[in-house]
Parts: C-alpha cells; structure tokens; sequence
C-alpha cells in the first residue's frame, strides 16, 4: 500500500527532457543549481536539539541532504504510517518536494528517509533512534511517540527554514551521526486556563503544536473557574449556557461543546498528547453557582464573577445534591476523555476548612477512581487520605511543605509545577506588559534552573512523575500573549522534563534555544526576545523563491 502525497505548494522538480525545455522547467532547474550553489551552510550540530538529547555521536563524514525525490517510507502499520505522513506534511511545505509516503515490511532509508517500528527495540515506551548517515536517515522507535519524537529531532536539525509555510531555496542538510533518546520523567505537561478567558478551540490546537515540538506529552485544560464554565455537562446544560457567558474583565466568554472537546483530544493524542482535563472543585466553583444556586452553601445565586480575585466561592460539601452534580459532571467530562487522568483541583477553597475539606476531597478521590481513572489534583489534597494511584501537583515556592512529602510517603505521585519556576503567567521583568509577580519573576534562566528530581524536600526522584508549565490567564487574551509567555520558556520546562540531569548546562542550553528563535519566526509564532538569549541576528532564512505555477500576476 502506498499514500499519494497531497498536492505540493510548488511545482516537483523533474529533470530536464530532450528536446527544447518549457520555461517553466527552465525555471525549476535554475533553482535546482542555484540550490547547489548555496554557500553550504554548515549543518546544524547533531545535539543541537531542545530538549537535550540523551546522547549524539555526530559523524562528520556521514551529512546528508534531503533529496527533491525522496521517499518517506514507514513500517507497515497505522501508528507509523501515521507518523510518516505527518513528517512529510511538516516537510512539504517549505521544501515544496512530494515526499510520497511508502510502506514496507522493513524500511530502508533507499536515499530517503524510514520510519522503522521495532518493538525488540530496546528504546523504551516513548524513545527513539535517529540514524542520519549517506544513505538517508533511519528513525527506529518501539511506538508511534518514539517515532513522533524522533521526527521532531528531525525537524529541529534541518535549518530554520524548514518552518517557512510557503518554498523556498535552501540546501536542507542534516549532520551526520547517531542520536539515541528517551524521556527522564513519564509526564512533561504544560497547563492552559481557558476559564479566566475563553481561548478558541484553534487556539488550543495551535498550543498543541508547541507542545509537541519540544516532546510535551499531557495538556491539561483548566476548565472551570468563578470566572466560567467551559465543557458542556448535558445532565447540567446550564453549567454552559449561564456559567459560561462570562470571562475576566467582562468578555464574552465561550466554552467547548462536546465535539469541540474531542477535537482537541483527537488532536492532541495524534501528536502523543493527552489531555488532563480538570474540574475545580470545591472552590474556584462561582460560575456553577450563579447557573445552580442549589449547589451554593446559602442556595442563593452570587452575582457573576469577573475580577480576579481567588478564595471565596464553594459548592455546599453539606448537601448531597453537590455529589450528584460532581458525580455527573466528572462521569461525562471522564466519558470524553480517553486519557487516564481527572484533575479535581482542590487549591484556594478558603472557606472549605480541616475535616470538611478532607471529606469532601476523600468522596470526590472516590468518585474519581469509580469512574476508572487516576484523580490528580493541586498539592492543598495533600492532608486527605491516601488512595491507590492518586497525583499531587506541586505549585509552592519554596520547595518545602510536609504535609506533602508525607503524602508521598502514603504514596502520592508529583508532578512539579513550582511557581516560582513553572509558572507561565509570571512576568520575565518588570516590563512584561501582562502577567503576575505573586511568585517572583521568571527569567527564562529561572525557569531553567532547577531540577524536578530534588526540588521539593523530602520528596524523591522516584516519586516524581513529572513536570508541568500552567499558564493561568487572567491577564491573557489573545494567542500572541499566549505565546508571548509560552515562548522561550515552555522549551525550558520541557528540558527539564525529558532531558537527563547530566546535559543540564545553562551556557549550552541558551546556544540551544537561541536557534528556535529563526525558527519561531520563520513560523509565523509570538515569542518573547529574552534578553538573555543570544538570539541571531543574521536573517533567519533565505528568500521565499517564487513558484512558477503560483506565481500570478499582482494588480
Ligand atoms: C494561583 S496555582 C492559583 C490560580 C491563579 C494563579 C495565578 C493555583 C492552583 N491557583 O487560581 O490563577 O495563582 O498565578
């Protein structure tokens, strides 16, 4: 079986016929040459990745140039023909080459590129090997994710203008060698509160795509919040059409209908991402008050909400009716969702207080693990009791609270989210034009220096499932301020994530990022210019070459 690769933005190079040659096929062969001509920009150095790579043995006598009429060929199963098509759409449209994708019972690169599926392959659930040599590059995983990530490695050691949406002229070298590569931590998430605003569901699949270049593997959505309700709850339609009408500041709000949802689970599990969806409970819960007065202490309904202050809402932990509504809320929002974790927040319920709290976390933990998954929720779950699997998600800044550490020793999982060092909403400086300081600033040296695997006292490396960046948006309203705080420093916390402790080196990871910066811009993506990074200065890319058959004249 092979897939006919979909129409390329320009014309496939073909070489030239006997005869007298069309303009056109004059045009492509000029390029071609010009091409050939281009000063050799020296390939990028194999490490030369974000995140870390495990371990590179570069070969310099072993560069390779991806050919017009290369083949991406893929052991003969979805989850790496998946893969290939995927490599050969991130490819296409900047190199404007068909990039067919084949099958085989064992891919040869044959000049190309393989994508080979070996499941005795010793490289675990989400690790990979990339040989680029010769004769074309080979990419072994045990998994779909292993050759995900292998592609993404891949991508990263083409030049920058294997971002550009639209041709262009560029001699696309890759160095030479062998990359072997696995994760540090099972969990490498980063966090976006769609309650504070409202983001569009484009929006959201746009943050997957980050995600997935720097080998992210869980977005968790921050659903709910006094400020909005964001999931339709069909046994509570209200929790939408009223709590869902309001943002911070005074917005429209919006939320995200079921197929909304499984679009953006769909997308993101194409890419190896799960979702983590969360439902705040009991406080943060304003906005389920005003639709269900029933569910408030004083069954009256509180006026919408849309400041930003934290603490003062909770559904009723007396009231049996509150159970009803989390059991139904959490078995629909867990029926949509394929992954094996619900989140129930738990943070900042000021007013739910000792035993009260407890009890309500403990019936909630239950209700959870009922419906067969895993409960997460913020680190204030800590003093309830322990059950089987359940996560805490650490976001202190001062890397010390026991009544943690002694849930861990009960046998809780971390993820570790410090906010002193994770946090996404914080500012860079005192001129980020939006953000917090509750935590401090985060400088993209802060968010990249400390270590998942010791930072919160008393809590050890074995424990810790993984690391995750939250981006709360209560100052954020677009996709560029998105990405203005996302970028350059989710790349940091990824590292962290997946890179081992022993490539942790400040000097080489600013050398690092510093090349994502052409590539951020070449894509069209929002970032922020730390001043810190010695971001090149030389034009990312070369020209944008004209496309003979695209090429219409301009009035
Ligand atoms: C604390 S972190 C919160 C959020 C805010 C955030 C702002 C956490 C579990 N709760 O409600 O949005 O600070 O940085």
């Amino acid at each position: 079986m092979s897939t006919t690769p979909s129409p390329g933005p320009t014309a496939v190079p073909v070489p030239l016929p006997a005869g007298e040659p069309d303009a056109a096929t004059l045009a492509q062969a000029a390029e071609r040459a010009a091409s050939e001509l281009l000063a050799p920009s020296a390939p990028h150095r194999l490490a030369d990745v974000v995140p870390a790579p495990q371990q590179a043995q570069p070969d310099p006598t072993a560069d390779w140039v991806l050919p017009a009429e290369a083949v991406i060929v893929a052991t003969a199963h979805p989850a790496a023909l998946a893969v290939a098509e995927q490599l050969a759409q991130l490819l296409r449209p900047a190199t404007g080459y068909p990039l067919p994708v084949t099958d085989a019972t064992t891919p040869q690169p044959a000049g190309g590129v393989a994508l080979v599926l070996d499941d005795t392959a010793d490289l675990g659930a989400e690790g990979y090997r990339l040989d680029i040599a010769t004769d074309g590059v080979r990419v072994t995983a045990a998994t779909g994710a292993g050759l995900f990530y292998g592609a993404q490695t891949l991508r990263q050691l083409l030049p920058a203008a294997i971002e550009s949406p639209a041709p262009v002229t560029e001699r696309w070298a890759l160095p030479g060698g062998t990359i072997t590569d696995a994760p540090r931590f099972p969990y490498r998430g980063a966090m976006l509160d769609v309650a504070r605003h409202f983001f569009a569901v484009e929006d959201v699949l746009r943050v997957v795509d980050h995600l997935a270049r720097y080998k992210l593997n869980h977005l968790h959505l921050h659903l709910t919040d006094d400020q909005g309700w964001r999931i339709a709850v069909d046994s509570w339609p209200k929790l939408t059409t009223i709590g869902g009408t309001t943002e911070v500041g005074g917005g429209p709000g919006g939320h995200y209908t079921k197929a909304d949802y499984a679009r953006i689970v769909s997308y993101a599990a194409a890419r190896h991402i799960t979702v983590v969806p969360e439902i705040d409970l009991p406080g943060h819960t304003n906005s389920a008050l005003v639709a269900y007065p029933e569910l408030a202490p004083d069954k009256v309904a509180p006026p919408p909400y849309t400041g930003t202050e934290v603490g003062f809402s909770y559904v009723d932990p007396a009231d049996e009716r509150t159970y009803d509504f989390v059991t139904d809320v959490l078995g629909e929002v867990a029926a949509l969702t394929p992954g094996p974790w619900l989140h129930i927040g738990g943070d900042e319920a000021f007013k739910v207080k000792g035993e009260v709290y407890t009890g309500f976390v403990e019936r909630v933990q239950r209700i959870v693990a009922d419906l067969g998954k895993t409960v997460v929720g913020w680190h204030q779950l800590a003093p309830a009791a322990h059950l089987d699997g359940r996560v805490l998600q650490w976001w202190g800044t001062n890397g010390e609270d026991r009544t943690t550490a002694d849930a861990v020793r009960r046998g809780a999982r971390l993820i570790v989210s410090p906010g002193n060092h994770a946090y996404l909403d914080m500012k860079y400086a005192p001129d980020t034009p939006i953000g917090h300081d509750w935590a401090g600033l985060i400088d993209v040296r802060k968010a990249y220096d400390w270590d998942p695997g010791t930072h919160v006292a008393g809590v050890p490396a074995e424990a810790v499932l993984g690391v995750e960046a939250p981006l709360w948006t209560e100052s954020v309203t677009s996709l560029a301020d998105i990405e203005l705080l996302l970028l350059p420093r989710l790349p940091a916390i990824a590292e962290l994530g997946w890179s081992p402790r022993a490539t942790h080196d400040w000097a080489g990871f600013r050398d690092r990022l510093a090349s994502q910066g052409p590539r951020w811009t070449t894509a069209g993506i929002t970032f922020h210019r730390a001043p810190e990074i010695p971001w090149p200065t030389a034009p990312a890319i070369p020209a944008q070459r004209s496309a003979p058959q695209t090429d219409t004249a301009t009035p």
